[in-house]
């Protein structure tokens, strides 16, 4: 598959792997995650010789700004938000559950899918201008990317209420203090942290880092949560209030929520 949204560079053994549609701050539309699926799956499944991935996106504005907004009003208006929410939800596994570890690069924006995404990675190291956060309530939206799953996990149930019940954003050293990144840096000083934890992950048993990823994720496995978050992205897509939130994202005004 030639990638479009998807730039993959190898360099001693690391797979650097960006988001590349900086014009949109890296948004996930269909074709990014479908390209995303692609490396996570068929792409470099079967391979041993590399020590791990980086994910990052591309620009210094942005790591991933979220789903695309103006793609999914459209998608969504066919009625199959839940299904999207599930088939986000495959993506986001097998990145969660891939051989080598993934170290999301975070050089920016990680809001709504962005900060999912991050969190579905085995790492985060975030430079000193990344921001976090779940907005989608100011769309008339919940997280569907498994935000209201792992955000828990990282941050603890009450934390992680307060971000997707007010939406609100938190900077990079706020979201160190809370435990969601492992480290905070300059940006170039982000990305050499990045290689030296895949250099020392590298160094060890590559069986043992695959049976640890599979062992630290079967205590997460529950799959009722992520089929209760898909099943309320699906009610919430088929309000007024989510076109209305989206309409107003994309004509860059405030929404007028109705409770409908
Ligand atoms: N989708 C599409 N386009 C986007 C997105 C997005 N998420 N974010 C930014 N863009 C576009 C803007 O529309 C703008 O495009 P244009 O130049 O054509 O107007 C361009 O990127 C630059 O953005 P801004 O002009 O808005 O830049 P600012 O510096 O003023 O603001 C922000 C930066 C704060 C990041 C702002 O762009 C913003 O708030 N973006 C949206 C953030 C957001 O709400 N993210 C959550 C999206 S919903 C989601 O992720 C749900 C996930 C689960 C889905 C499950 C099933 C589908």
């Amino acid at each position: 598959m030639t990638y479009e949204n998807l730039l993959v560079e190898v360099k001693d053994r690391i797979i650097f792997l960006t988001i590349n549609r900086p014009k949109a701050l890296n948004a996930l539309n269909v074709q990014t995650l479908t390209e995303i699926r692609h490396f996570f799956s068929a792409g470099y499944q079967d391979h041993d010789d590399f020590h791990g991935v980086i994910l990052t996106g591309a620009g210094d504005r942005a790591f991933v700004a979220g789903a695309d907004i103006k793609e999914f009003l459209a998608v969504a208006e066919d009625g199959n938000g839940e299904t999207m929410a599930q088939r986000g939800h495959e993506i986001f596994f097998l990145i969660e559950r891939f051989h080598r570890p993934v170290i999301a690069l975070v050089n920016g924006f990680a809001l709504g899918g962005g900060c999912e995404l991050a969190m579905a990675c085995h790492l985060r190291v975030a430079t000193e201008n990344a921001s976090f956060g779940q907005p989608e309530v100011n769309l008339g939206i919940i997280p569907g990317y498994g935000g209201t799953q792992r955000l828990n996990q990282y941050i603890g149930k009450g934390k992680a209420t307060e971000l997707i019940l007010t939406g609100d954003r938190i900077d990079a050293q706020e979201a160190h203090r809370l435990g969601l990144v492992n480290y905070v840096l300059p940006q170039e000083e982000a990305r050499e942290k990045a290689v030296e934890l895949l250099r020392v992950i590298g160094s060890k048993g590559p069986i043992a880092i695959q049976q640890s990823i599979r062992a630290i994720n079967a205590y997460y496995d529950g799959k009722e949560g992520y089929a209760a978050e898909a099943a309320a992205f699906g009610a919430v897509t088929k309000t007024e209030d989510f076109r209305e939130g989206a309409s107003a994202f994309v004509e860059k005004r405030i929404a007028n929520f109705r409770g409908k």
